[in-house]
C-alpha cells in the first residue's frame, strides 16, 4: 500500500477550515486538520506547494519516519505554519493506520484509559445577568465545567464575550475571527479588567456555589506582576485554571507569576514543539499543557508532550475553540481518552454547518466527549457539501491600548 494522493481541502461553512486528505493505493483515505486562524491559506500552500509532492509513492504505515522527514528533513524547524502542515499528515496517517486495523484509533495509542473526556464550555456575557443565563444554559446541556468571560466596563468589545446573547436563531457563542478584508482593532486597558474580574468570579461563586468547576482565559495581556496579582486575587474562588495570564516568549515570567499564587495555570495554545515547554515542565511552572493536535505536530509529537509532562505530574487540557475544526477535535479526543494524565478538553461546539461538512462521530455525553467507535478518527468529509462554502479572508482582532499602542491580543 502507498499514498496515491493527498488533497488539500479549503472550505468555510461559517468559518475557514483547512483538511487533508490522503488517499492510500488501497482506497483507504485519512483526514488530518490543518486550519491556522487568520492565516489558513499560508498553510494550504506550504502544504500543496511542498509536502503534498513528497507524500505521493511514500508507504503510509511509516508515520514517525515521515514525521521525521517532514520535521528534521526540510532543515527550517517549528512554527506555527510548518507545524500544522506535519500534524494534518501525522494525523491523516493515523487516521488511515486504525482504518486499516479496523479499529478506532484511541486502541493504537494504548486503548481507553477513561470512558469519556471530561470538557468545559464557554460561558460569556457582557454583564452578570447575561452570564448567569449562559452559565445556566451550559449546566442545562450538561456541561461540567465552565469558562468565564465578561465585558469589562468601558469597552465596547472584549476577548471571549458573545456580542449577542439572545440573536434569533444564533447560537450563543463567541467567534473571534471577523470576515473582513482587514482585522477589526479593539481597546484594551488591564488596569481597568484586574479591577473588574475578581468581583465577577465572587459573584458567580455566590450564584452557582463552590463545587462547579471554573476557569478563565487571560489571553496573554498581563505583564508578570499583574498575572501574578490576577492568580491571587482569584484565589478564593478556586479556579480550575487561569489560562495564559502572560505571553511565553519569557518563560521566567511564569516563575514570577508562580512565586505569587497558587492557581492553577495552563497555557501552550500558541506552543507547537515539546521544546516550548520543556522549561516550563521542568521547572514545574505550570499545570496543564494546552497545544492542540492541529498546531503541534499531530498525534506523535503532543503524545511526547504529554508524556514529557507526566514526569512533572502536569496534565492535559487541549486546546479546542471552534478554529480547531471537527478532524483536529476528534483526534485530541482520541489522544485524550488513552493518556494516563488527561486534564480536560476544551468543548467550543461547532456550528450545524460545520458539522454537517465533517460529520464528526464523537458525542457529548454527560459532559464529556466520547470518541467514535467506528474505525480511524471517525470523521466523514462531504467534499460537495464544503465547496458550498468558498474560502472567505477572516481575522483575528488586533488589540490597542487606550493610547493606540498595539498590544497583545
Ligand atoms: O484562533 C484563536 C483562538 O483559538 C483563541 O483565541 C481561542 O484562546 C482561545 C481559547 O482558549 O479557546
Ligand atoms: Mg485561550
Amino acid at each position: 500500500m502507498r499514498i496515491e494522493s493527498a488533497d488539500v481541502l479549503v472550505t468555510s461553512p461559517g468559518r475557514n477550515f483547512v483538511t487533508l486528505r490522503i488517499t492510500t493505493t488501497d482506497g483507504v483515505v485519512g483526514l488530518g486538520d490543518a486550519t491556522l486562524n487568520g492565516r489558513e491559506l499560508s498553510v494550504a500552500s506550504y502544504l500543496s506547494e511542498h509536502v503534498v509532492p513528497l507524500l505521493i509513492g511514500r508507504d503510509p504505515h511509516r508515520i514517525e519516519d515521515t514525521w521525521q522527514y517532514l520535521y528534521r528533513g526540510v532543515y527550517w524547524r517549528r512554527g506555527p505554519v510548518t507545524m500544522a502542515a506535519i500534524a494534518a499528515v501525522d494525523t491523516a496517517l493515523w487516521d488511515i493506520k486504525a482504518k486499516v486495523c479496523g479499529l478506532p484509533l484511541y486502541q493504537l495509542l494504548g486503548g481507553k484509559s477513561r470512558e469519556s473526556c471530561l470538557v468545559y464550555g464557554h460561558a460569556s456575557g457582557w454583564e452578570l445577568p447575561e452570564l448567569f443565563d449562559s452559565i445556566r444554559a451550559h449546566l442545562e446541556q450538561g456541561y461540567r465545567a465552565i469558562r468565564i468571560q465578561t465585558g469589562v466596563p468601558g469597552f465596547a468589545s472584549v476577548y471571549g464575550v458573545a456580542s449577542s446573547p439572545t440573536a434569533q436563531g444564533e447560537r450563543y457563542d463567541y467567534e473571534p475571527a471577523r470576515r473582513t478584508a482587514l482585522p477589526v482593532e479593539e481597546m484594551w486597558d488591564t488596569r481597568a479588567y484586574l479591577r473588574h474580574v475578581p468581583a465577577v468570579f465572587e459573584a458567580v461563586r455566590h450564584e452557582f456555589g463552590p463545587a462547579l468547576p471554573l476557569l478563565h482565559d487571560a489571553h496573554h495581556r498581563l505583564r508578570p506582576i499583574e498575572a501574578a496579582r490576577l492568580g491571587k486575587s482569584l484565589e478564593p474562588y478556586d479556579l480550575f485554571w487561569l489560562e495564559d495570564v502572560t505571553p511565553a516568549e519569557n518563560q521566567e515570567a511564569l516563575r514570577l507569576v508562580r512565586q505569587h499564587t497558587t492557581t492553577p495555570l495552563a497555557i501552550g495554545e500558541v506552543f507547537n514543539t515539546v521544546w516550548d515547554y520543556q522549561y516550563l515542565i521542568r521547572e514545574q511552572l505550570i499545570d496543564y499543557v494546552r497545544s492542540p493536535v492541529t498546531h503541534a505536530g499531530g498525534i506523535t509529537a503532543l503524545r511526547r508532550i504529554f508524556d514529557y509532562a507526566a514526569m512533572y505530574q502536569v496534565r492535559s487540557g487541549v486546546h479546542g475553540p471552534t478554529d480547531i475544526s471537527p478532524v483536529g477535535l476528534a483526534a485530541a479526543l482520541h489522544l485524550g481518552i488513552a493518556l494516563h494524565n488527561f486534564g480536560i478538553q476544551e468543548y467550543m461546539r461547532h456550528s450545524a454547518e460545520t458539522e454537517a461538512v465533517f460529520r464528526p462521530g464523537y458525542s457529548f455525553v454527560d459532559g464529556g466527549l466520547v470518541p467514535a467507535q467506528t474505525p480511524g478518527l471517525g470523521v466523514e468529509y462531504d467534499e460537495a457539501l464544503a465547496k458550498q462554502y468558498p474560502y472567505q479572508a477572516a481575522y483575528l482582532p488586533v488589540n490597542r491600548l487606550t493610547d493606540g499602542t498595539v498590544h497583545d491580543w
